[in-house]
């Protein structure tokens, strides 16, 4: 097949899941072809049977902004129109999905379309009133429409007025790149001293991550272990996160990373992960941490249940029990036998739930639905 996938190309869930998807189907023999702003973070350059198309922005003194839902739709249709595509699929609806759709009825070769709701286009970006009507047509204009939790396709149906059925495909992940066998002592100890556990979070730092409930928690947990929060990721809670630090008396033990292309060198070095956010539709980095053999202590929100088993591969609480938290942590950190099964219960529940052939196969067969149904 030819495919187009539509997605953010910047740091996070949804640009992630679309790139490896993208990858495992070009390694089954489709060319597949990404359109987005920039080249997605996990997308290496020469990769066979996959093409990226940069969108390019529109400027012109008499538009005050770079019109980039116009120039995303023009690019879809001329990347159809070259490459006669058979379906574009769309990676978090907001704008992706209505470009898709406009873009469908523009272009002269006809594709199908695929629609993935990732979480905050639909709970928080997509409720923003003026974008709500917008969202919930182009969802039901797609010619299939799937998302990557039970718990999120529930929230759709009891949100929106959608007409059609919606699929469930949940997210995956790569066990070569995701590995215990990635753990560095070299890479540990630019994080930590030998005798500290570390505790690690991986975030956008936004409102809806709970980071506050982070902070609390691991100052809680200080009192019983000798450990180090390690937190990834950049985001606008930062500073308010840095300053209750201070406020605690713990900027010594907490380290802020900032940024990084590559969790995958820094998770298995981490003892436990901790996660209490308000919102989460499936929580890439639970599962993240699971297949480098990590326990998990996270919140007990939206989709965490069906990607965390409680007592097995890890730990979860209402989002702001920070006691709760601090003693789950506590439990996995004073206890190395239990870390070790809950770690590999993780990994082997990964490996069987969360397989990317297995997924990859269920987005083909949507895409062959849709291509039916165009
Ligand atoms: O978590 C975020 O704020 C980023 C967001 C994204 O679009 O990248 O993540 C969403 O999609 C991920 C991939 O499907 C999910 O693992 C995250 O749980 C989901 N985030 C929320 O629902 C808050």
């Amino acid at each position: 097949m030819q495919i187009g996938i539509v997605c953010h190309p910047s740091i996070g869930g949804s640009g992630l899941v679309a790139t490896q998807l993208g990858l495992g189907l070009a390694k089954l023999g489709h060319q597949v072809h990404f359109i987005s702003q920039s080249r997605p973070f996990k997308l290496a350059e020469h990769t066979k049977n996959v093409h990226f198309h940069s969108v390019e922005a529109i400027h012109y003194p008499l538009f005050q902004d770079p019109l980039y839902t116009f120039a995303l739709t023009a690019k879809i249709v001329e990347v159809a129109e070259r490459y006669r595509l058979d379906v574009v699929h769309a990676h978090y609806s907001i704008p992706h999905s209505l470009c898709t759709y406009l873009a469908g009825e523009i272009s002269t070769v006809k594709f199908a379309t695929v629609t993935t709701i990732h979480g905050t286009d639909v709970t928080v970006v997509g409720q923003d009133k003026p974008l709500y009507p917008l969202n919930q047509f182009s969802i039901n204009k797609s010619n299939m429409v799937t998302t990557v939790s039970a718990f999120q396709r529930q929230y759709v149906y009891e949100n929106f007025e959608v007409e059609k059925p919606i699929e469930v495909i949940h997210n995956f992940i790569d066990l070569d790149d995701f590995s215990p066998a990635k753990a560095a002592p070299s890479v540990r100890r630019t994080m930590a001293s030998d005798d500290e556990k570390i505790v690690m979070h991986v975030s956008n730092f936004r409102p809806i991550k709970n980071s506050e409930a982070v902070i609390t928690a691991f100052h809680l947990l200080l009192k019983r272990v000798k450990a180090r929060l390690v937190l990834l990721g950049s985001g606008p809670d930062i500073e308010v996160m840095q300053s209750r630090c201070r406020l605690l008396g713990i900027e010594q033990q907490v380290t802020f990373m900032g940024d990084v292309c590559h969790v995958e060198d820094y998770l298995p070095n981490a003892d436990c992960v901790i996660q209490p956010s308000y919102r989460e539709s499936f929580s890439m980095v639970l599962l993240e941490a699971m297949a480098c053999e990590v326990p998990t202590v996270s919140s007990n929100i939206d989709g965490i249940p069906e990607v965390v088993q409680h007592g097995v591969t890890g730990f979860i609480a209402e989002p702001d029990d920070v006691v709760a938290m601090a003693d789950y942590m506590a439990d996995i950190l004073l206890h190395s036998e239990k870390q070790q099964t809950m770690g590999r219960a993780g990994r082997l529940s990964a490996a069987k739930r969360f397989n990317p052939d297995d997924k990859v196969a269920e987005y083909l067969a949507c895409y062959q639905q849709a291509v039916s149904e165009a």
